[in-house]
């Protein structure tokens, strides 16, 4: 398999740890979403990271969908994400939450990033980055610091999707280690574990 992306992207790294995480061989292609856009569309028509090349030459896109392959694969009652039930939507629920805290990040980020200082609007950034926050403090707030996981006592979706959002947050200046203490230790636990570690741009 060939992984498309470079794991600096949320997105992309869900992807890749999942990968780890299942003891399934990849390649990657380190291709940034701006940067490659051009060898990027001839992966992902919408220009987007991650896109996962199946040995048998078929490409998915987009992280859900990707990793809803790898659990079929994987057999779901041995996948990161329950196969039913309210731990499945216990899970979801907080992979959800985490990549919407994602995708709101990137957008503060691209708004910084990609218009011209003119045509920054501060309020908008602040409301992006505030809505991503609230979500990670709704986390947190789940988060015990005697456990090394979030849910289920074991690792799934909810503890990899919390890593890359809070990886991304306090890349763009979130204070995660003083507004989310309990997910901020969470975060460190799963650095120590291959999987995670590994997979640090
Ligand atoms: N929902 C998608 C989001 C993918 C995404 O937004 N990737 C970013 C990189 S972090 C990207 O390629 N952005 C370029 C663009 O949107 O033009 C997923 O989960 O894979």
């Amino acid at each position: 398999m060939l992984l498309v992306g470079v794991n600096r992207s949320p997105y992309t790294r869900r992807v890749a740890i999942t990968l780890r995480v299942y003891g399934m061989p990849f390649e990657q292609r380190a291709l940034s979403g701006f940067a490659d856009r051009a060898e990027v569309r001839t992966r992902n028509p919408l220009g987007r990271i991650p896109a996962l090349v199946l040995d048998n030459g078929e490409t998915l896109i987009d992280s859900g969908a990707i990793i809803d392959h790898l659990d079929e694969t994987r057999g779901r009652d041995r996948a990161l994400t329950p196969h039913a039930g309210a731990d499945r939507r216990a899970v979801l629920k907080v992979a959800a939450m985490m990549m919407g805290a994602c995708d709101k990040a990137l957008q503060a980020a691209y708004s910084r990033n990609h218009m011209p200082p003119e045509k920054q609007h501060l309020p908008w950034f602040d409301d992006c980055i505030a809505q991503a926050a609230s979500a990670l403090a709704a986390v947190d707030a789940m988060a015990n610091l005697n456990e090394p996981y979030l849910l289920l006592g074991r690792l799934t979706q909810a503890d990899i999707t919390a890593f890359v959002a809070e990886r991304l947050a306090r890349g763009l200046g979130i204070d995660t280690d003083t507004q989310m203490p309990k997910l901020r230790a969470l975060t460190r636990g799963l650095m120590e574990e291959e999987p995670f570690r590994s997979t640090e741009p």
